[in-house]
């Protein structure tokens, strides 16, 4: 009966997240549902892209916190539809959080739209939103060997972000061997390093959040076509 119980939740979930897929795809917004443990500076992150992604693209966030919208409030200072959805118990986001959000929010207004899920590197992996890309996020901080202990959200993830590279003159980290726990789980991901203090590798993520958003609409042109 349990296993009957997990596959129902599941399965309603798809069903909201399949309709937020349409609705993003309508609107032509590329989402990102960003995951990583909490602090890994998911919110650094998010802040400081989203003041190089605009104006060229208009962003838009989802943040989910089980309690407080202090979140909602720093990202607020860099983009005007910002919507924060504490989830109380709750240590994922789920498609019906997004569908809510999304229903808050101006969609003919929104190119990029990010959705850090609640610190948590576990089953926020097997929730889909209805996003285009999920992105694993680590930090240096962290420790090296997070990735490894982390497998599922290796698999899943479209791109890995190893935020506060700013620390590893401060902290020991090995970076060989976090690249290869990577490389063993999911050898098509890549990684990029970035600092949210510094900048560093800011510029690279940006790019590359750009192209996988013209990758996708070329597609759907391709698809009309
Ligand atoms: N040195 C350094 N500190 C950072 C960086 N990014 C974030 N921080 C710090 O790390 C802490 C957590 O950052 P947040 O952006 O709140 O992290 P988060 O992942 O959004 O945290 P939760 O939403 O609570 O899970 C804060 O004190 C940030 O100032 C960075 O690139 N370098
Ligand atoms: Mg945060
Ligand atoms: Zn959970």
């Amino acid at each position: 009966m349990k296993v009957q119980l997990v596959e129902n939740v599941l399965k309603a979930n798809d069903e909201v997240a399949s309709l937020n897929r349409r609705l993003l795809k309508e609107a032509g917004i590329f989402a990102l549902d960003i995951i990583g443990a909490p602090g890994c500076g998911k919110t650094a992150m998010i802040e400081a892209a989203t003041q190089l992604l605009q104006p060229e693209l208009r962003v838009g966030i989802i943040v989910g916190d089980l309690a407080t919208q202090r979140d909602a409030d720093r990202m607020a200072k860099w983009c005007d539809q910002v919507i924060q959805i504490n989830t109380g118990k709750g240590c994922h986001l789920e498609a019906h959080h997004v569908h809510q959000a999304l229903g808050h929010m101006d969609l003919t207004k929104i190119d990029v739209l990010f959705i850090e899920n609640v610190g948590n590197l576990i089953c926020p992996v097997g929730f889909d939103l209805g996003q285009d890309v999920k992105i694993g996020m680590f930090s240096v901080s962290g420790g090296d060997d997070k990735a490894a202990k982390h497998p599922f959200i290796v698999c899943e993830a479209a791109l890995i972000l190893l935020g506060k590279t700013d620390l590893l003159q401060y902290v020991p980290f090995d970076m060989q061997l976090f690249r290869d726990d990577v490389k063993h789980l999911n050898p098509n991901v890549n990684i990029i390093g970035i600092s949210a203090t510094t900048g560093q590798g800011l510029d690279k993520w940006v790019h590359w959040i750009k192209a996988r958003r013209s990758l996708r609409s070329s597609r759907a042109e391709a698809a009309q076509a």
